[in-house]
């Protein structure tokens, strides 16, 4: 605790001195932790202003520990998604992300390092020492580090949607059961749900998580033609929704002979993004290819596992945490499964500086993941993303 004084004011408050290097930006950094009095602390630093001492700039501080060498630009990246967290799950991400490098960046390094020498030796000495590059002994050694790039970007393409959230609108005719589910997914009784056909006539939308992923559900009203003039406009409205979300659950109840023509010929311009699900199989009916289930008695499963196929590629929610998940990594990791394809692809009487040529350029791409190719990445758009003073 020290007492400072300054222009007639005095404080008593903790000030920590982190001695570099080992300090958060490796340079010698003194905090200063005053009481909490918003007009205490603009005099203290009206103060400091006065000394020639300026505030930091937006991720400043984070800027500084990366080109110091304290922290690579994918802890920056993940800090910035900690701060910014919204959800649990986006906390759960930025998280388990912020521990560094991940392991598989030192094992691809490892793999691809002794073929790059070999490569090199080959352009440089081939002719003269009879160093050839045995294609084919190189493809089949890189093929494990093909591997690791290709699960990486499967995990990768998981964590966006753990990151962003999954948006969903509920359709289908009146009766269908919407509300229902849109009930049962947000655990809590948000819809009103009648067995009255054209209950609900405005979109509703919650945020849930379930299943392990979060998502954004849009409740909509059934679409059916209607002289109602409330229910049009709500019918109307689900225009726009189908136009915004990721995924269209069109929801046909089992018993029924199937989905509804005039609905199947609205939906077409979405094709891409439907998916049918079968309701009420506590009902009975006949055998469906959909995913079948009951959203009054939460039979779920069946769609749990649907929209893990079409969204995680199959993978478990853990499975994805910690991948890395920005549209900046995740692009990187493209341009590595490309790169290896067209090392896999390499005709074996290709000269040796194009294999060279190649695995230089995996090896540039990892080192521009990791940050620690500074010239190409776009630093001032990362620290741009930060608070001030982090
Ligand atoms: N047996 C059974 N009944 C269900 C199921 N899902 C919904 N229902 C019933 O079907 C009726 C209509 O359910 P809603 O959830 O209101 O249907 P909706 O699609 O939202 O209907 P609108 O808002 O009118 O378009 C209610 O009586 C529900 O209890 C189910 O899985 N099984
Ligand atoms: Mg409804």
């Amino acid at each position: 605790m020290r007492t400072l004084a300054w222009e007639g004011f005095r404080e008593r408050c903790l000030v920590i001195h982190f001695p570099g290097p080992h300090s958060y930006t490796g340079e010698d950094l003194v905090e200063f932790q005053l009481h909490g009095n918003p007009l205490l602390v603009r005099r203290f630093l009206d103060h400091l202003a006065g000394l020639g001492i300026r505030m930091a700039e937006p991720g400043e501080f984070s800027r500084r520990a990366l080109l110091n060498g304290k922290q690579s630009l994918l802890e920056a990246e993940a800090l910035r998604d900690l701060v910014a967290a919204a959800t649990d799950t986006q906390l759960r991400q930025a998280q388990a992300r912020s521990g560094g490098a991940p392991a598989w960046i030192a094992e691809a390094r490892a793999i691809l390092a002794p073929w790059m020498a070999r490569a090199e030796a080959s352009v440089d000495y081939g002719e003269d020492e009879g160093i050839g590059l045995d294609v084919e002994a190189m493809r089949a050694g890189l093929a494990p580090a093909a591997d690791l790039f290709h699960v990486e970007q499967g995990r990768a393409a998981g964590a966006k949607w753990l990151r962003d959230g999954i948006r969903i609108a509920l359709v289908g005719r009146p009766n269908a059961g919407k509300s229902t589910l849109f009930n049962a997914l947000a655990g809590q009784d948000r819809a009103i749900v009648t067995d009255l056909p054209g209950t609900t006539r405005d979109v509703l939308e919650v945020r849930a998580q379930w299943a392990g992923l979060p998502l954004y559900l849009f409740d909509t009203a059934g679409l059916r033609h209607t002289e109602d003039p409330v229910e049009r406009l709500g019918v109307a409205r689900v225009r726009e929704v189908l136009e915004q979300v990721d995924l269209i659950l069109h929801l046909v109840p089992l018993p029924d002979p199937g989905p509804d023509p005039a609905i199947l010929e609205r939906l077409e311009p979405f094709q891409a993004k439907v998916l049918t699900v079968r309701n009420q199989a506590d009902l009975g009916g006949g055998p469906s290819g959909d995913p079948c289930i009951s959203a009054a008695t939460g039979s779920l499963e069946p769609l749990a596992e649907a929209l893990g196929r079409r969204f995680l590629g199959g993978l478990a929610p853990d499975a994805c945490l910690g991948a890395l998940d920005t549209a900046r990594q995740r692009g990187i990791l493209d341009d590595l499964v490309v790169q290896m394809e067209l090392l896999d692809g390499l005709d074996p009487s290709a000269p040796p500086e194009v294999a060279a040529s190649l695995l230089q350029g995996a090896w540039g791409l990892l080192a521009r993941l990791t940050g620690e190719d500074r010239a190409e990445t776009s630093l001032d758009q990362l620290f741009s993303g930060f608070c001030l003073g982090k």
